[in-house]
């Protein structure tokens, strides 16, 4: 294969590799690359899955598709013979921003495993061009960027495929663009991603703004524009029923290629609907097939045998509940479905709480999902169980049959073949490289718990790629870390339930203490990476106070040789694959009940890491596979802290008042230190929202966690002991694989295999 990969090579790059730039190299091997996807096509399989989702956060293609066509060694070790090195090659790829987090990357992760596992599965979703916005720091402060990343050779493919779109008024004429998913050693499936004819990128400057009125300009400029005025919103509308509608009329017509007497469409398609952003495919499905002489009732009927929908949050901010005067003025010709739809429910149910339009003229996403879908899941056990028990519970008794969980995974390929080749080849060494498509065989390297080789290769494998990410941060950032110290990561979005501001709060008590002269054995790293949606204030305002901490405590020579905080710029999947590898402690902190799954723990588990955590989310799963002395839970229950939302009697204040290092730790916030190198206005906003609402319950966990913090840093000081949690969180983490999550939603949910 290297033999065929290098004469290809040398054809597209003037048959003299080592005299070619990283450039070439890298487009010659996009296209080579490409070929080889293609040869895997396949068209078997009468029944296709359809993935729709607003979001695909796939991270860079060249390494993993090279991994997953398994000719990633002999291309690096051919290009290493010309004196080149394929990671540098690699950093010359552009990396897609097309999603905003977990939910964007779970649907990247189900993408994989499908083409692995051999399913007949494409994913649907948009061509945003500058994707989510780039972030950079100014004055201590996040800024916003526009984030191209579509060059003129990509791994985009036109295609033919194109369709008028109407919205009220006018139409817009779509394009399909796709791109290869290549599986494992298996076939090659198909993102599909949807574009505009008429977009203009010369409707944004440099930063994100842009008129958002024009939409056959702008509908795929940028993913979660700005919603937070009207014209913003209604874009987000606008665009959920482009993508949907390009979907409905793709399936439709790849179905009837085959054949299909559309009254039999669910045998020939299965549809997920990821969260609610696609959920108008449902009253869009309805009218195409009226339009094509099906009865409502029959095309109702067909639809919701179609139609399966996941949840992925119970915070009510995030549950879409649309005015129908939004959809009235873009999507008209939904509405006399939509009102249907919400008739035959209330007909039905005399239950204001299962409504589809409710007495605000609302129609709710989920609801409607919900009544003409065949299932519903959740993407953790206990996130479903609450589904099951308090949000959705008027529903789970109407359909309790529809109810089910299905924990989230993600791929091994990115997440640890590589991410973290020394860990890989090491396990492959020592168990065998089973684990590659069944990653049960994980559990294997738990026959080495006491062999002190093994445990000591771990540390140095981790040793290594604490290195890497320690010049890695110096030559993008230019911040100095200790590669010896205690690496303790948070990367995730930053939102107010996942609390990286009690992480901030217990750096603050750290850098007092440690002024005090109380100096920890080992010195630690606190890391933060995290994007704050444009509009939402208080999340900035966490962002600024911990750049400031930064500041502070990484230029203050009596503390920062032991204490240093860095806020990594532009937290994406790129640079997760390097955080993740060096991690020693994952922070999964959110307040329990309120992080539907989380993925990124899965993925520090699988690479070593040890969790420090609430019992939330699969959390609560990983508790249980790695038992209580692998991992370190903190915090109130799910249960106690939705008693105190209902009883509404949880007080910040009496915390602050009642324990002095919360109220040292919550004064410096607006202490000189921090005001002499901060914004005033945000420091005192976050200091009042702390002491007085506070409403995801910071000051209730801040002392366990604290008490749990010391303990974990005492714990890394036995470095076989921690050897030893660092195999079994490795070990144990087969379950988290997205092969599994997959297979599961295939036997119960789509049933692609009869
Ligand atoms: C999104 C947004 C976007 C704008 C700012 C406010 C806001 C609040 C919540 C959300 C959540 C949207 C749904 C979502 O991303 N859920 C995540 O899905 C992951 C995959 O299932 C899961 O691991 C995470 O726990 C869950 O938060």
């Amino acid at each position: 294969m290297s033999v065929e990969v290098r004469e290809l090579l040398e054809k597209k790059c003037g048959n003299n590799i080592a005299a070619c730039t990283n450039e070439q190299l890298y487009y010659g091997l996009l296209a080579i690359v490409k070929d080889f996807a293609k040869e895997k096509e396949s068209h078997e399989g009468k029944k296709k899955i359809y993935y729709i989702s607003a979001e695909f956060l796939i991270g860079k293609l060249l390494s993993n598709n090279l991994i997953n066509l398994g000719i990633y060694d002999e291309v690096e070790s051919m290009l290493k013979q010309y004196g080149k090195n394929i990671n540098l090659i690699e950093q010359v790829e552009p990396e897609p921003s097309l999603g905003n987090g977990g939910l964007g990357r779970l649907a990247a992760c189900f993408l994989d495993s499908m083409a692995t596992l051999g399913l007949n599965g494409d994913g649907i979703g948009l061509n945003y061009h500058f994707g989510l916005f780039l972030q950079t720091f100014e004055n201590h402060l996040q800024k916003e960027r526009k984030n191209p990343w579509i060059e003129t050779e990509s791994w985009l493919t036109r295609t033919d495929v194109t369709y008028p779109v109407q919205f009220g008024g006018f139409t817009v004429w779509s394009r399909m663009y796709d791109l290869d998913v290549t599986g494992f050693e298996n076939r090659t499936n198909k993102l599909h991603l949807f574009d505009i004819e008429t977009v203009d990128e010369s409707l944004v400057g440099d930063g994100i703004n842009f008129n958002k009125a024009d939409i056959a300009k702008n509908l795929t400029l940028f993913l979660y524009p700005d919603d937070s005025d009207e014209a913003g919103r209604l874009l987000r509308v606008y665009q959920q029923y482009f993508m949907v509608s390009n979907a409905a009329r793709l399936i439709l017509a790849e179905c009837e290629s085959k054949g299909c007497n559309l009254y039999d469409l669910p045998e020939y398609a299965a549809i997920q609907i990821n969260d609610t952003h696609p959920s108008m495919v449902i009253p869009e499905l309805i009218r195409l097939l009226m339009e094509k002489g099906i009865r409502m009732g029959d095309a109702i009927d067909i639809v919701s045998k179609t139609c399966a929908y996941t949840n992925h949050t119970i915070l009510a901010e995030a549950l879409e509940k649309w005015p129908m005067d939004y959809l009235n003025k873009a999507v008209p010709q939904l509405m006399p479905i939509i009102r249907e739809l919400d008739t035959i429910v209330k007909d039905k149910f005399h239950d204001k709480s299962v409504a589809i339009i409710d007495d605000e003229n609302r129609v709710h996403m989920a609801h409607m999902d919900i009544h003409y879908g065949y299932s519903v899941n959740g993407v953790a056990y206990l996130h479903t169980e609450i589904l099951k028990k308090n949000e959705l519970n008027h529903f789970y008794k109407i359909y309790p049959e529809k109810f089910n969980n299905k924990t989230n995974g993600v791929t091994f390929r990115r997440w640890l073949m590589h991410c973290n080749k020394g860990l890989s080849r090491y396990l492959d060494e020592v168990i065998g490289t089973g684990w590659h498509k069944d990653a049960d065989e994980l559990e294997k390297l738990l026959s080495f718990e006491n062999d002190k080789t093994v445990l000591h290769k771990l540390l140095e494998i981790k040793k290594e790629n604490k290195h890497a990410l320690a010049v890695y941060l110096k030559e993008t950032q230019g911040v100095e870390i200790d590669e010896n110290s205690i690496f303790d990561i948070q990367i995730k979005r930053l939102h107010e339930y996942k609390r990286q501001q009690m992480n901030a709060l217990y750096v603050i008590h750290k850098y007092l203490e440690i002024k005090k002269g109380k100096t920890p054995a080992t010195p630690i790293t606190v890391i933060f990476g995290a994007k704050a949606a444009p509009a939402y204030v208080i999340a900035k305002d966490i962002i600024h106070l911990i750049l400031c901490l930064q500041e502070i405590i990484n230029k203050d020579p009596k503390v920062s040789p032991y204490l240093k905080v860095v806020m990594v710029e532009n937290y994406n999947v790129t640079k997760a694959e390097k955080l993740i590898p060096a991690c020693d402690i994952s922070e999964q902190i959110s307040l329990a009940s309120k992080e539907a799954s989380g993925t990124g723990n899965m993925k520090f588990m699988l690479n070593g890491a040890v969790t420090l955590g609430t019992m939330d989310g699969a959390n609560v799963e990983i508790a249980d596979l790695v038992g209580k002395d692998n991992i370190y839970i903190f915090g109130e229950s799910s249960d106690t802290v939705i008693e105190h939302y209902e009883k509404g009697d949880y007080v910040s204040r009496d915390f602050y008042e009642s324990d002095e290092e919360i109220k040292e730790a919550v004064d410096f916030i607006v202490s000189d230190d921090l005001l002499n190198i901060g914004q005033r206005e945000n420091l005192e906003r976050l200091y009042y929202e702390l002491l007085n609402k506070d409403w995801f319950m910071t000051l209730l966990d801040y002392k366990d966690y604290a008490a749990k913090k010391e303990e974990i840093y005492q714990d890394y000081e036995d470095r076989d002991a921690w050897a030893k949690k660092m195999l079994v969180n490795t070990a144990k983490a087969g379950f988290f694989s997205s092969d599994r999550t997959i297979a599961e939603y295939d036997k119960d949910i789509w049933k692609l295999k009869g």
